[in-house]
């Protein structure tokens, strides 16, 4: 023990008192010591002082969140920003909004002709000048649609110049017409006798390719997935929220539990990490905490109990300090700083699509649910996740202009579904659920809220307390319940 303090002393460090303890009680002090200088070698700023913490990762402790992290070991996180909006400043004239719809129109026109049965596709304005029943491939923006009770249904397809009519007879076709969305990019198969009205026989979306997609880790990775918080509310169900980080710090588990706990790496948030200020009528009364900092504050609070070894994504919601049309920017650094000072964090605009370990992650609120949810008819709320494939089909995030969701007219459309991800992560609609398409996993991961007046007036039935999670090396997902 002399020897190994000695040494410690002679190389200009002192030790604390904690230090000095753990040191007295190790088992070889003096072999310690050099393991601890030769590690100490390779730092840029060395301490002046040896704490418990520069000792207990030699020991094979677990290293208190104190340890400075020069020199805690680097955990091998694999995680790259493929994208992840900045919220362009965009003043919304006509003109803009002519632009933003063109890129929309002609980048999911170029994906929908990149399939070989669709490369001699036309548009509205390219349409054939024919006088005999001609087959035709019509791509266009949908604006309008009419369904008949007799059975027949109507779409106009348009591009930036002119439109062309669709008409749908019998149930088959009209089953399909239902699905389609105003603004989305379809391909029409049909026959037109004037080149002006098209009789169809099918409708392609953009859709994702049938491949079956299948990245892995070698190792079991596990990511968990959650979404709106809404701390700040009187509603936020704090104490199942804390049983959640307990669980994550694998604090009163099981074995077999404390096994997955110990090999979660990534921590997405969806959106609406807080409830937010003056978000829907008469939400005052419904706030724990008025004050949008010190929401934040409260968050940053109860997400620094996660541990260090997890890095946390999170994107904001339509609750969250963030401009309220998409592509919105990261949660501002003016209210969400207390996050921005957690060492683990990183911050995304919404959308944003991340390489986690090899598995490309596209990851957003979710707020067009509000409206892509009623247009179609096989959804509704209680199953969110059936919405969202249907977004993959469209391979668009917010479809339907004009309603709910709005839309900031930047340049180039970032909420267009490219590339196609092989997790997508969606929250918003407060109840959690899964679903499989095309090897794709869609994920809705609920909420820590319980029902507000506001929902039930709405006929909202939240599910909150319920966290899936995913293993990247065999993409099951498990769903944890702390209700
Ligand atoms: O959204 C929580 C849930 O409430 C989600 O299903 C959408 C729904 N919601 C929220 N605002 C509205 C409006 N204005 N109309 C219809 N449905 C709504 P959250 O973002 O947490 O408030
Ligand atoms: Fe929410
Ligand atoms: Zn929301």
């Amino acid at each position: 023990m002399k020897a190994a303090y000695n040494a410690l002393l002679n190389s200009g460090y002192q030790l604390s008192p904690g230090a000095f303890q753990l040191l007295k009680e190790s088992q070889n002090p003096e072999s310690l010591v050099s393991a601890l200088l030769r590690q100490l070698e390779s730092l840029d700023k060395k301490p002046l002082i040896i704490e418990r913490s520069h000792l207990e990762p030699l020991l094979g402790k677990a290293p208190l969140a104190t340890i400075p992290s020069s020199i805690k070991q680097p955990p091998p996180y694999s995680l790259q920003v493929i994208s992840g909006s900045e919220g362009q400043y965009i003043e919304g004239t006509i003109h803009d909004f002519r632009r933003y719809f063109m890129d929309r129109f002609n980048r999911l026109k170029d994906m929908l002709k990149s399939r070989a049965d669709m490369r001699d596709a036309v548009t509205p304005s390219s349409m054939p000048e024919v006088s005999k029943p001609t087959k035709v491939k019509v791509i266009g923006m949908v604006s309008s649609k009419k369904e008949f009770k007799n059975g027949g249904a109507l779409l106009e397809l348009e591009d930036d110049v002119d439109t062309v009519r669709v008409s749908f007879r019998g149930e088959e076709l009209k089953k399909k017409v239902s699905r389609a969305m105003l603004d989305e990019v379809i391909c029409v198969f049909g026959t037109t006798s004037n080149g002006k009205t098209v009789f169809a026989e099918d409708i392609v979306w953009p859709d994702v390719p049938p491949k079956i997609r299948s990245p892995r880790t070698k190792n079991d990775v596990y990511v968990v997935l959650t979404s709106d918080l809404h701390i700040g509310s009187k509603l936020f169900m704090r104490q199942q929220f804390e049983s959640f980080l307990k669980w994550l710090r694998g604090e009163d588990v099981g074995a077999p539990q404390k096994e997955i706990a110990d090999k979660i790496r990534y921590l997405i948030i969806a959106g609406d990490v807080v409830d937010g200020v003056g978000v829907y009528p008469n939400q005052e009364e419904e706030l724990l905490i008025k004050d949008l900092n010190k929401q934040y504050e409260e968050a940053a609070h109860y997400l620094s109990m996660v541990p260090d070894s997890i890095k946390i994504i999170i994107v904001p919601g339509n609750h969250d300090a963030s401009r309220p049309t998409l592509p919105s920017p990261p949660i501002y650094r003016d209210f969400g700083a207390p996050l921005y000072s957690l060492k683990n964090v990183v911050m995304l605009g919404d959308p944003a699509v991340v390489n986690i370990e090899g598995v490309i992650f596209l990851l957003t609120h979710g707020k067009s649910l509000d409206d892509v949810i009623p247009a179609l008819p096989d959804c509704n709320f209680k199953e969110p996740q059936k919405a969202m494939v249907e977004l993959l089909k469209s391979r668009h995030l917010a479809p339907i202009y004009g309603e709910k969701t709005s839309l900031a007219p930047e340049p180039r459309d970032s909420l267009i579904i490219d590339p196609v991800p092989d997790i997508f992560h969606a929250g918003h609609v407060h109840v959690w659920g899964i679903s499989e398409y095309r090897g794709i996993l869609a994920v809705n991961s609920g909420t820590w809220q319980k029902q507000t007046n506001y929902q039930l007036s709405m006929g909202i039935d939240p599910a909150p307390g319920v966290v899936p999670l995913i293993n990247l090396a065999n993409f099951k997902v498990t769903t944890l319940n702390f209700l």
